[in-house]
C-alpha cells in the first residue's frame, strides 16, 4: 500500500546524503529523495540510478550484479509496519521492470531506468506514496 510505501521510502531516503558524493548526484537534481514520487520529478539522471546503487547497498538489496536480492528486499519491506502487504508486490514490480532493461550493461544507466519503470507500475498498482505521506513518517527513522 501506499502507507507502507511511505515508510520504506521515509528510511530508504535517509542514506541519500552518505551516497551523495560517490554518486555525483547534486541537490540541484534531487534535494530530497522523498521527491522522487512527485509528479514533476523526472527519474532520468545516471547520478540518480548510481545513487540508488549505493543506498541498496547500505541495506544489502543488492547481488553482486546490481540486480535486486529479492530475499533481503523481501524482509527489508516486510520489518515496516504492515509491511507483509506490500513485500511481495514490491519485489514483483521491481523485478519485472529489472527483466524490461536487463541488457543495459552500465549499472546506473540500468536502475535508473529500472527505477522510473518502478514509478510508473506503482502509481499504476495504486502503492505509490504522497511526498505529503513521506513527511508525516520522516521523523520517525
Ligand atoms: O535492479 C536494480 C534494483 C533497484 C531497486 C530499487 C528501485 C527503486 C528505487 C527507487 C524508489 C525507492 C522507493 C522506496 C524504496 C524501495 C527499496
Amino acid at each position: 500500500t501506499a502507507e507502507v510505501m511511505s515508510h520504506v521510502t521515509a528510511h530508504f531516503g535517509k542514506a541519500l546524503e552518505e551516497c551523495r558524493d560517490e554518486s555525483g548526484l547534486s541537490a540541484e537534481v534531487l534535494e530530497e529523495f522523498q521527491h522522487f514520487w512527485r509528479e514533476d520529478f523526472e527519474v532520468v539522471h545516471r547520478e540518480l540510478g548510481c545513487a540508488i546503487i549505493c543506498m541498496s547497498n547500505k541495506f544489502s538489496l543488492l547481488q553482486d550484479d546490481s540486480r535486486m536480492h529479492h530475499v533481503n528486499m523481501h524482509d527489508y519491506v516486510k520489518g515496516f509496519p504492515n509491511g507483509e502487504v506490500l513485500s511481495g508486490k514490491l519485489v514483483e514490480l521491481i523485478h519485472n521492470c529489472e527483466k524490461q532493461y536487463d541488457t543495459l550493461t552500465d549499472d546506473c544507466d540500468r536502475v535508473v531506468k529500472v527505477a522510473a519503470c518502478f514509478k510508473v507500475d506503482a502509481k499504476a498498482a495504486g502503492i505509490a506514496p504522497e511526498v505529503a505521506m513521506i513527511e508525516a513518517v520522516m521523523e520517525k527513522y
